[in-house]
């Protein structure tokens, strides 16, 4: 992980009055924590800060998290911010109806950990290696000259954890532990937040993970697991959109694939998720049909139905295999993508 010298960010908000905080589209544990982190420290330095939404959606999982009540949907914030800042987005039309609020903004900070160079901003902190935003912000904070309070440890802590994997993704490497502990010594509660996070999940979630997992077949010698689900299956169970975030990394437990791919039907498309266990490029994958995302966790969006999307999806990953029968385990240290759970238009954040 990259040591920045966040001098040029810190004097960015010298002057300033109101600063703008958004995060990407479909939001996630690193983006609002990340978001409130940087809020709760600014704020402490008198400035008038205001966390936004790229849309109106933000995921009722994160509301232990202080300020959390503070989001404003970025279309229903109309003023000219002094500053805007822009955290965990690599791209301007990640960051939805920022993108507004952006070009109105005086000046403009990207501290982000996506592939990228952030040259569309004043200043732009971009670190590929860092595991989670919320790494990069933790620093920003420490260079502010604001204490890591308990509040802001456990936003970032809540980042870090959320964009890992629970610390067990490829990108849970020694700088993310240390940083781990780091917000742990200074309050985040590592267990409480687990509770908060991930168990706090609905009967009806739960439901739509048996019905994913008894879906389950594996193809090409059990080198790839594949798993479905349908509008209907929402429905029936009274699941929520946000039910069928984790459904991949259900699938993935599965020993000795190499490949996990869960296909969810929503209205006339197909999203999937891939995902890579060994050093075979599914965003190359994805690529292939209009999708991306990292090495070892990308997305796609087919138009068609279920067996449509299984149809080719099935004969992408047939060529993989053929053209690179084998794959190695990765291994920490060739991993410097991130690798994060939550999509959109078939691209991970
Ligand atoms: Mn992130």
């Amino acid at each position: 992980m990259k040591k920045f010298d966040y001098s040029a960010g810190i004097d960015l908000l010298k002057g300033a009055q109101t600063i703008a905080v958004c995060g990407h589209v479909n939001p996630d544990g690193d983006c609002l924590g990340s978001a409130l982190a940087l809020t709760l420290a600014l704020r402490s330095c008198c400035y008038d800060v205001t966390p936004l939404l790229a849309t109106r959606e933000c995921p009722g999982l994160y509301d232990f998290l202080e300020g959390y009540s503070w989001f404003t949907p970025a279309c229903d914030y109309h003023e000219d911010p002094d500053v805007f800042i822009m955290v965990d987005v690599p791209s301007l039309p990640r960051t939805g109806d920022g993108a507004h609020v952006f070009d109105r903004a005086k000046k403009t900070l990207v501290i982000d950990h996506h592939q990228g160079d952030g040259s569309f901003a004043d200043v732009a902190y971009v670190d590929p290696t860092a595991a989670a935003a919320g790494m990069l912000v933790w620093d920003f904070i420490e260079q502010l000259g604001v204490a890591h309070t308990p509040e802001i440890a456990t936003c970032c802590y809540t980042a870090l954890v959320t964009d890992t994997g629970r610390f067990q993704f490829q990108n849970t490497d020694a700088p993310a532990l240390e940083a781990a502990a780091k917000m742990a010594c200074a309050g985040a509660n590592p267990s409480e937040i687990s509770r908060y996070v991930y168990q706090r999940r609905s009967l009806a979630a739960i439901q739509l993970n048996a019905l994913v997992m008894r879906r389950m077949e594996t193809l090409f010698d059990g080198k790839v697991v594949m798993s479905w689900v349908c509008e209907a299956d929402f429905n029936n169970l009274g699941a929520t959109k946000d039910d069928g975030d984790s459904l991949i990394d259900q699938i993935r437990q599965l020993d000795g694939i190499e490949v996990a791919v869960m296909l969810r039907e929503q209205g006339p498309i197909v999203r999937g998720s891939i995902r890579s266990k060994t050093d075979r490029d599914v965003s190359a994958i994805a690529a292939k049909i209009g999708g991306g995302g990292h090495k070892a966790a990308a997305g796609f969006t087919v138009k068609g139905g279920l067996d449509e999307a299984r149809r080719v999806i099935t004969k992408l990953l047939g060529e993989s295999f053929e053209a690179q029968p084998k794959a190695r385990p990765t291994t920490d240290a060739e991993v410097t993508e991130t690798t994060a759970f939550s999509m959109i238009d078939g691209v991970v954040q």
